[in-house]
């Protein structure tokens, strides 16, 4: 390995490292970039849990390999859409409901509990055990689900 590539690789994985807090800190130049931040975030959730579902209900095969993948990409960004409801953001084009900032709490707690059925669905997923991962991949979804209900205004 050259100077060089060490470098880039280097800062590569700093930048890895810092990534996941980046939201944390609200360092956002503009609401619109919070907004869009947190619905990217959601996107990707949905994304992956909805591979993991798919393989949990026989829509598509069981691939315990893609399976481990899914989950480790879900452990790693399930928290990343919290530190993005910043203050100011209700306004805008979003469906966050008000209730969402002045039930602070409550919301943070649901999403502590998002993250908590995440880290069980990593370890079902990592067991290679479908009808353990079935029935993690329901828990996780009944958190996303209480949310919305609570804090999603209806489309
Ligand atoms: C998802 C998603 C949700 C939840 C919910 C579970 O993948 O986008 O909102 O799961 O549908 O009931």
């Amino acid at each position: 390995m050259n100077r060089k590539m060490l470098v880039v690789g280097t800062a590569a994985a700093a930048l890895a490292i810092v990534l996941p807090t980046f939201a944390q800190s609200n360092a956002f130049a503009k609401i619109a970039d919070a907004i869009k931040y947190r619905q990217s975030a959601l996107y990707l959730q949905n994304y992956h849990l909805g591979r993991l579902g798919a393989m949990a209900n026989g829509r598509i095969p069981f691939d315990p390999k893609a399976a481990v993948e899914h989950a480790d990409t879900l452990a790693a960004i399930s928290k990343l859409p919290f530190g993005a409801f910043v203050d100011g953001s209700d306004k805008g084009n979003t469906r966050a409901k008000r209730e969402i900032w002045t039930e602070k709490d409550k919301f943070n707690a649901g999403a502590t509990r998002l993250h908590e059925e995440v880290v069980k669905l990593n370890t079902a997923a990592k067991s290679g055990n479908l009808v353990h991962i079935k029935s993690a991949v329901g828990a996780v979804g009944k958190t996303c689900k209480s949310c919305h209900d609570d804090y999603q205004k209806p489309l």
